[in-house]
């Protein structure tokens, strides 16, 4: 069990385990000599009071034990800590973009998913920025948490030792969309990633087939169903060229979905609010570009 400590994610188990294994031996006891004294000093078989002066050895004890266990805590959990906060030089940087409620991974050669894909046995660092509120980005398989703040940037390092697609998820609570920011680290073999990694966008405007794509990587999915289903935004079937009732300025009034509603509808969502939903879309000014936003519209016209 007490692997290594140079091993990062062994020594985040091995500080867990020595701090729970304390507790459930202070627990145990605490509890003990609570029945314990309980029994021996009631009233019954002590029907007067005792004045029981104070015992400096047993101070001495308690007090240096647990300051000892204290500190092991503490010098455990350092260990850990300074090798989390230094990445080896060679680690390849991964920036990592939280919103409500995706994630965006984007790589040196500006390659870019909605998943994190790493090559194994490569120290992989994460360079984490926020477009809105505080996420924070979790890879329990990895050991790994750390917070997105908006404003500014954070970091983690892990090594992916490991062949397999393991869980990331947001750990913070960020709105009515958390439970979407859910993820996978995808480990593959270095041919595997080397093929993924080169492979460029073939063409240089989105058809109408990349727009599930696009939509996937952005967590426009995450929200909006395509079969019909309400989730958190409404559903994008067969609303195209349909009458829908929307809130402008706190006024309800008819608009038509077409083109141009769609668009302002990625760039402006609280501009014209749909009935029934909360004005909670971010605003996609920036993050997609006019040629996405037409291959989407494109799709959605196509969802009868
Ligand atoms: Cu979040």
């Amino acid at each position: 069990m007490f692997t290594t400590f140079l091993d990062r994610s062994a020594n985040v188990d091995n500080v867990m385990y020595f701090i729970a294994g304390v507790s459930v031996f202070m627990l145990v006891l605490v509890t003990f000599l609570m029945i314990f004294f309980v029994v021996k000093y009631s009233s019954k078989r002590n029907p007067t009071a005792e004045n029981i002066e104070g015992n400096l050895p047993l101070e001495i004890i308690w007090t240096v034990i647990p300051t000892i266990l204290v500190l092991a805590m503490f010098y455990y959990g350092w260990i850990g800590f300074k090798i989390m906060r230094n990445p080896p030089k060679d680690a390849m940087p991964v920036k990592v973009t939280a919103r409500m409620w995706s994630w965006s991974f984007t790589y040196e050669n500006g390659q870019n998913s909605g998943e994190l894909n790493v090559p194994l046995n490569r120290p992989v660092k994460l360079i984490i920025v926020s477009e809105d509120v505080i996420h924070s980005l979790f890879i329990p398989a990895f050991r790994i948490k750390e917070d997105a703040v908006p404003g500014m940037e954070t970091y983690l390092w892990f090594n992916p030792d490991k062949t397999g697609t393991y869980d990331l998820f947001c750990s913070e609570y960020c709105g009515v969309g958390h439970h979407s920011m859910i993820s996978k680290v995808n480990v593959m073999s270095q041919d595997d990633f080397s093929k993924w990694y080169e492979k460029k966008d073939e063409a240089a405007v989105p058809q109408v087939q990349d727009a599930l794509v696009i939509m996937k990587k952005n967590g426009c999915l995450n929200c909006h169903t395509m079969d019909g289903t309400v989730e958190i935004g409404p559903s994008f079937k067969g609303i195209f060229g349909k009458k829908i009732e929307v809130i402008t300025n706190w006024k309800e009034h008819e608009v038509v979905v077409d083109n141009e509603y769609l668009k302002r509808s990625m760039l402006e969502p609280e501009a014209d609010v749909v009935k029934g939903f909360d004005s909670i879309m971010p605003s996609q000014k920036g993050v997609l570009t006019d040629e996405e936003i037409e291959a989407i519209i494109n799709y959605i016209k196509d969802l009868k």
